[in-house]
């Protein structure tokens, strides 16, 4: 076949960042494998990355923007679509005030360069501090809780997975996630690795998961508890004598000061709370502190809880005091190949600030520039002269992924103006009054900015298009860059004008006096990318400023994105490096060992060792052939059994009365949902499990495939007032809920 090619790239789906080899025959995907040449992913994919080339063929996928009018929903033009928005949300600005507009951007938009490197513009001309994302229903706490410690909330110590001798997770599932805050394509086979060289994987989880059937060891916990073993596990470090800093000693703030804080969570105190016994806890803690290196691990399951931010933080404790920080096999920093403040020398230690500005309704502190997604119906149902009345979701479905949808449906319904820029009509862009749609992830360029900075190994990969777009198509930072322009009173100034304006904008804060590269000047590093537009080119900046950059010829076998355009299967920049203390970016250059935020949560969590525990929690849970909620229109991937049913141990069962495929009703504090049944000796007795992103029967929505497999939206139970109190982050795990038989067989 003449004009048969393959092209590399990265798929996009995941934070894991596999290398696929996309065939193409003239203007169509004929098939997509592992990129065996991939020197990070060595050919490993999942069944999601063939979903790629479904996806570009879904006939649901939007092409062409669409209005909803009185007769229902019409294309539009692409001026018209972007001129028609800028002009109503200006309107309720000006009528209304800044604040009046609520944006929120979702988890795809992590995965996407286009609008990693044009949101800073867009946010500036919006111009609200009503600023949500899925961030606040994910990995906030951690953010928080590694931004006090650190001072960034992206210095997050990674797990050395490849070297470690032991590994310690809580709250996630890589064998099914594929890794996430650890970017590691085919962390099922880096897992079992560890268990073949002699190591040990030990598994903390309400459900005996895949990861856990692989490991070591797994031990039950009651959902919402980690904090409390985590500590514990650090109550025994002291008692027995064990702390030892290695490479953070000198660089802390000082450690005898952590040991008051868990003189409440003894082993003995904590145990029957957390489901897991004394003897254990003592054990786990000596085997993690006595093996050769050690990493302790926490993801969802530890973060969207009623205590993410002390877990999150716990799991640091231990991996500090354990001396495993900054050390091969234990939790290490990421050298990011782009990444921005990259250039300079002297890093600017700053303190982090919250609560810049607070939330209308609840007070909720801003974090990162943004407020809890938890109260995002709030700021638009509460009257108010200052209350919100339009929004903009790019690459979000909060009807499926935020909690108590009741509400949030009730608030979408009840705004003056809507834009999504999103690939499908679904749940939550149905509320739109237009939306623009993005080209397919097979036609746009992509270089992971966010998952380099996650990743087990360094490395650097640029993926092209695997299809060129339909001409008229524009890119999604251009769709940007058009609302941006137009927010900013500038609509006639042409894209590549407005281009030009930001890329020395970001020239200018990149390239200053006294950085990496010797006498290197903005305008010499403008000149030198002139030949490239968009994200491309601030990429390329960012490449060639870094620290393996080519420092615009300084460096001449440095990295550009020429060099990555030469090498299509990607670059491994080599294992992770030692990184202390010129990562530390806190004011003193010390690690905060005792944040204030995260102390004064203690008290909460003493009281919850008290609580009687709720009769059944509910918990998620994730599967190989989804991605949270927006995979499900895609054939190959959905088909086969029911996937959205309710988890319940053999004991609850028994109790209940209920056998598998009998209906039940679920119900929580706010909100109600009917599922079957599927009985299983894997899970915790008193915790049941239902997956999220599910739901797909809503009046309006139009994607026929996911409609046939609907499923229930488990976040109509999950409660927008249950959240981790120092980040206000959902509480999206551990939903206390009420089960009654609808019909016994
Ligand atoms: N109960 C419960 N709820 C959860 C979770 C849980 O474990 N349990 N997990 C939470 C987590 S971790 C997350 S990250 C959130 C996810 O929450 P969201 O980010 O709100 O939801 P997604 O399901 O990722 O939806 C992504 C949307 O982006 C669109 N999209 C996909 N690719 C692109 C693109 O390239 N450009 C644009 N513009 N649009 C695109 C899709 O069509 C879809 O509408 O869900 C959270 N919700
Ligand atoms: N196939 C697939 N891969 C994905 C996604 C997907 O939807 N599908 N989503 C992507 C996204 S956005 C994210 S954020 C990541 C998430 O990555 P992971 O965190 O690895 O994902 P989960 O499989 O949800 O694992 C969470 C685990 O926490 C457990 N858990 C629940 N509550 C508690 C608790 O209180 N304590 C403890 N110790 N455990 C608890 C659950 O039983 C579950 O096994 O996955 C990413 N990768
Ligand atoms: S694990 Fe699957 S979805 Fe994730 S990047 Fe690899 S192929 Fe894509
Ligand atoms: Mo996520």
């Amino acid at each position: 076949m003449s004009n048969a090619r393959t092209v590399y790239r990265v798929c996009p789906l995941c934070e894991a960042t596999c290398g696929i080899a996309v065939q193409i025959e003239g203007d169509r995907i004929t098939d997509i494998r592992g990129d065996r040449d991939d020197p990070f992913s060595q050919g490993y994919i999942c069944p999601k990355a063939y979903g790629l080339k479904a996806l570009h063929e879904d006939p649901d996928r939007l092409r062409r923007p669409v209005r909803r009018g009185q007769d229902g929903w019409q294309e539009i033009a692409w001026d018209e679509a972007v001129g028609e928005s800028v002009a109503q949300l200006q309107a309720i600005k000006q009528r209304h005030g800044n604040d009046s507009v609520a944006v929120y951007v979702g988890n795809p938009a992590v995965h996407n360069l286009h609008v990693m490197t044009y949101l800073p513009a867009f946010y500036q001309a919006l111009g609200t501090r009503q600023r949500y994302s899925a961030s606040s229903v994910d990995q906030l706490p951690k953010m928080v809780s590694v931004g006090l410690m650190f001072g960034g909330g992206l210095l997050i110590p990674i797990p050395d997975i490849d070297r470690t001798s032991h590994m310690l997770i809580l709250g996630g599932n890589p064998v099914v996630s594929n890794g996430s805050l650890m970017t590691a394509p085919n962390a099922r086979k880096r897992l079992d690795a560890i268990v073949k060289r002699g190591g040990k994987v030990v598994v903390i989880d309400p459900r005996r998961t895949e990861t856990a059937r692989r490991a070591s060891e797994h031990h039950f916990i009651r959902p919402g508890t980690d904090a409390l073993l985590l500590l514990a596990m650090v109550h025994v470090m002291f008692d027995e004598g064990l702390v030892e800093l290695g490479r953070a000693d000198g660089l802390v703030t000082d450690p005898d000061r952590v040991r008051p804080l868990v003189a409440g969570f003894s082993p003995d105190r904590v145990a029957d709370r957390c489901g897991i016994d004394r003897a254990t806890i003592v054990r786990l803690t000596r085997e993690f502190c006595a093996a050769d290196s050690a990493v302790c691990y926490g993801r969802i399951g530890t973060t969207a809880q009623a205590f993410g931010t002390v877990a999150s933080w716990a799991v640091d404790l231990v991996n500090i005091l354990s001396g495993n920080l900054d050390r091969p096999g234990g939790a290490m920093f990421p050298r990011a190949a782009a990444v921005r403040g990259s250039h300079r020398k002297q890093h600017k230690k700053k303190s982090l600030r919250f609560g810049r500005w607070h939330s209308r309704v609840q007070g909720f502190a801003e974090m990162f520039g943004e407020l809890p997604v938890v109260t995002l119906a709030d700021e638009i149902l509460s009257p108010g002269a200052d209350r919100v009345r339009a929004l903009v979701t790019l690459a979000g479905n909060p009807l499926l992924s935020a909690p108590n949808v009741g509400k949030l449906q009730r608030a979408l319904d009840s705004l003056d103006f809507m834009v999504s820029i999103d690939l499908y009509r679904n749940e939550t862009t149905r509320y739109a009054d237009i939306i623009i749609p993005p080209p397919s992830p097979a036609e746009r360029y992509s270089y992971d900015l966010a998952f380099y900075r996650l990743s087990v190994r360094d490395v650097a990969k640029f993926s092209a298009p695997a299809l060129a777009k339909p001409a008229d198509q524009p890119d999604e930072w251009e769709i940007m860059l058009g609302l941006t322009k137009g927010l900013m009173g500038q609509a006639d100034v042409p894209v590549d004008a407005a281009d030009e304006f930001f890329i020395g904008q970001l020239v200018g804060a990149e390239v200053g006096d006294g950085g990496r590269w010797d006498g290197l000047t903005a305008q010499e590093a403008l000149e030198a990318l002139s030949h490239r537009r968009g994200p491309a080119r601030m990429l390329d900046l960012l490449l060639r400023l870094g620290p393996y950059g080519d420092g615009f010829g300084r460096n001449p076998d440095g990295l550009s994105l020429r060099k990555l355009e030469d090498n299509p299967h990607g670059i491994d920049l080599g294992p992770l490096k030692p990184q202390l203390p010129d990562i530390l970016r806190n004011p003193d250059g010390l690690i905060d060992l005792q944040p204030e935020l995260i102390v004064a949560d203690l008290d909460r969590l003493r009281a919850s060792i008290a609580e009687a525990p709720n009769s059944i929690v509910i918990i998620g849970r994730r599967h190989l052939r989804s991605n949270n909620s927006w995979m499900h229109n895609l054939e190959p991937l959905v088909k086969g059994p029911d996937r959205c049913t309710l988890l319940m141990s053999t004991a609850d069962a028994e109790r209940l009365g209920l056998s598998d495929a009998d209906r039940v009703r679920v119900s929580s504090r706010v909100g109600a949902v009917t599922a079957s049944v599927q009985v299983t000796p894997d899970l915790m007795p008193g915790v049941v499990s239902l997956p999220h992103g599910w739901g797909h029967d809503a009046e309006g929505a139009s994607m026929r495939v996911a409609r046939e497999y609907s499923g229930v939206n488990v976040n109509v139970l999950s409660d927008d007032q249950a959240f981790d109190v120092p980040s206000g982050n959902a509480a999206l795990n551990g939903v206390p809920v009420t089960i009654e038989p609808i019909s016994a067989r």
